[in-house]
């Protein structure tokens, strides 16, 4: 007979969420025989002065009094909900980062009795966002809005904020008229202002959202097995996301490592390389063709407008980016075009920044390039190494059936981009309307 693995449960009266957490760590080696002090160092809480100075054993992860505290307040609010439904909202362009991290969520609710939908209102463009969606079967609906009004909402008591605070989902003001509580946030972009939620996990300097939930998986809300499909697909999209917000692990912090480090015990490595290997699709190839074609280079800035794009291949423009930068010479690059949704009859420039440059602020340079509108909302921001910018056209705004007339509008919009752009690039000189 097996005896019983050594768990700091079976050691210690306490029923802390320390203990949890520790059963995990002990858990993964049950066969080894754990010298006595190794266990007394696991139950121990960790001192906050501790942290980061000392070098945590192999799979340990960092983790804070705060977040030990985040930890156990997270597992009563899931408690005080038993038997709800809940909605899991992300932003209407989802990442891997997000797409991830709702999904651990959803798992984690799973185990409290909730059961959640994950819903975006917008457009999955990215390829490798299709094929992680496909590859791993990843549970996410769309939800247009047109087609909000046959929906029930009365079936949620509550919505989960995953990756964003509600700023960047059309769904909010809905979901809010129809009264459906924010329950849960768990987000690392900087605070974005006032929100009345009952559980608010928001770390800024963290980079990645997966990298949180995996610190929840260590700290025991939810066991991953080895034996369940489920758990493995969620942990390679884990893997993903975390990656993909840390540039490929260039950008990862210690804390990203020690996550990626504990998913490599249940990740498919072969399944991440099917979706990191997906391919681009004919339109997204054509845009990169005429930001190739288009762009200009001037003092290591390389700058292109690609014309108009369907909504559905907007996220060509930060692929465009991607590649420009890669250019000899160059170390910023910023592409853009109208981005047309044919049902709302609603035009937008839509811009990307990439840049290597690492004195360079996009979120700074954004904000100066473009400025903000007359509600004081600034058309663009960032984080480090890439940021984005929306325009919306406003009264010029429409599909037009005629090619001059178009043609027209865009040269109005692209001499305007490059004009604000340009001054930027090269304060010493004046543009007038972009072309001198
Ligand atoms: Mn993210």
């Amino acid at each position: 007979m097996q005896p019983e693995p050594i768990t700091s449960r079976n050691l210690t009266s306490s029923n802390s969420l320390l203990s949890v957490t520790d059963e995990t760590q002990v858990d993964f080696k049950p066969h080894s025989v754990i010298e006595p002090e190794v266990v007394e160092a696991l139950i121990k809480p960790v001192q906050d002065s501790q942290i980061y100075s000392t070098q945590p054993s192999a799979y340990d992860s960092p983790r804070s009094r705060e977040q030990n505290q985040k930890v156990e307040v997270l597992c009563h609010t899931l408690e005080r909900h038993r038997g709800d439904r809940q909605l899991i909202v992300l932003q209407d362009f989802p990442d891997p980062d997000a797409l991830s991290s709702a999904w651990t969520y959803k798992l984690i609710a799973q185990k409290f009795d909730i059961q959640c939908d994950m819903v975006y209102a917008g457009t999955l463009s990215h390829q490798e966002n299709i094929a992680l969606v496909k590859l791993t079967s990843l549970p996410v609906q769309r939800w247009g809005l047109p087609s909000l009004k046959n929906r029930n909402l009365t079936l949620y008591q509550g919505c989960a904020l995953i990756d964003n605070q509600g700023t960047t989902s059309q769904l909010m003001p809905a979901l809010q008229a129809a009264g459906i509580p924010i329950t849960v946030v768990i987000d690392h972009h900087s605070a974005q202002g006032d929100m009345k939620a009952e559980f608010v996990d928001i770390r800024p300097y963290t980079r990645a959202t997966a990298t949180i939930l995996t610190q929840y998986l260590q700290a025991g809300l939810l066991k991953l097995d080895n034996n369940s499909n489920e758990h493995i697909k969620c942990a390679t999209a884990l893997m993903h996301g975390l990656r993909s917000d840390t540039n490929a692990l260039r950008q990862a912090q210690e804390e990203d490592f020690l996550a990626a480090a504990y998913l490599s015990r249940f990740y498919d490595g072969q399944l991440l390389n099917a979706v990191l290997q997906s391919s681009r699709s004919k339109q997204v190839m054509d845009v990169i063709e005429r930001s190739l074609k288009n762009r200009i280079v001037q003092n290591n800035f390389s700058i292109a407008g690609v014309g108009y794009l369907r909504y559905d291949d907007r996220d060509a423009i930060p692929q465009a980016a991607d590649f420009l930068v890669t250019e000899e010479n160059v170390h910023t690059a910023v592409v853009y075009g109208i981005v047309q949704d044919e049902d709302d009859d609603i035009e937008l420039v839509v811009g990307s920044l990439r840049t290597n440059k690492i004195t360079l602020d996009p979120d700074e340079f954004l904000k100066e390039a473009f400025g903000q509108d007359t509600q004081g909302r600034f058309f663009g921001g960032g984080r480090s190494q890439a940021g984005g910018f929306e325009i919306p056209l406003g009264f010029l705004s429409g599909f037009t059936e005629s090619a001059e007339y178009a043609k027209m509008k865009w040269n109005v919009f692209d001499t305007q981009v490059k004009q604000k752009l340009l001054r930027l690039i090269n304060p010493d000189q004046h543009y007038h309307n972009g072309m001198s």
